[in-house]
């Protein structure tokens, strides 16, 4: 399965660089986070590593209003940490366009050079600023520093694989 970048609308990272970038591109963008879109017969997925970002459930959004961070729909949010990343899955069904929010996929991140694998648990969330249009799933998770990664989404069968480079 062959990937590439992506421009559809992400959590943080498109809040300060609006510029699509593959792992070909600028070295710094690939140590902040990267983008890496890949389909399978019947979903699209569009798959964001980003700096960690904070998450709030509907009651602290309500009591604190947060400017910056991730709206919990369904789910439990990560805290954040010393490097913690922040793994993220659009779905998309192919035939319609329409993001998936009802189904959630499976997320495995393997850090292929510590040997590491974590599971990243599926909440459904969005940017509080961007709102429905960014609903996706993920959470945060810690990465070390200077890893290649893959990040493995399956959905009802079907399975794809992102690979990637973190400063
Ligand atoms: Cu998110």
């Amino acid at each position: 399965m062959v990937a590439s970048s992506g421009t559809l609308v992400g959590c943080g990272l498109w809040k300060v660089s609006n510029t699509s970038f593959d792992g070909s591109g600028s070295e710094v963008a690939e140590a902040a986070g990267w983008t890496r879109m890949v389909a399978t017969q019947h979903y699209l997925f569009v798959l964001n590593v980003l700096p960690g970002e904070e998450m709030f459930s509907h009651a602290d959004h309500m009591a604190h209003h947060p400017t910056e961070g991730e709206l919990i729909i369904k789910g439990e949010g990560l805290p954040l940490g010393r490097n913690v990343r922040h793994v993220e899955a659009h779905v998309y069904d192919i035939a319609t366009g329409l993001a998936i929010s009802t189904q959630a996929p499976t997320i495995e991140l393997t850090n292929r050079t510590t040997g590491e694998v974590a599971k990243v648990p599926a909440a459904l969330m969005h940017d509080v600023n961007i709102g429905e249009l960014d609903l996706h799933f993920g959470n945060n998770v810690h990465v070390a520093p200077d890893s290649d990664i893959s990040v493995k989404i399956s959905l009802h069968g079907e399975e794809a694989s992102v690979d990637g480079h973190l400063d």
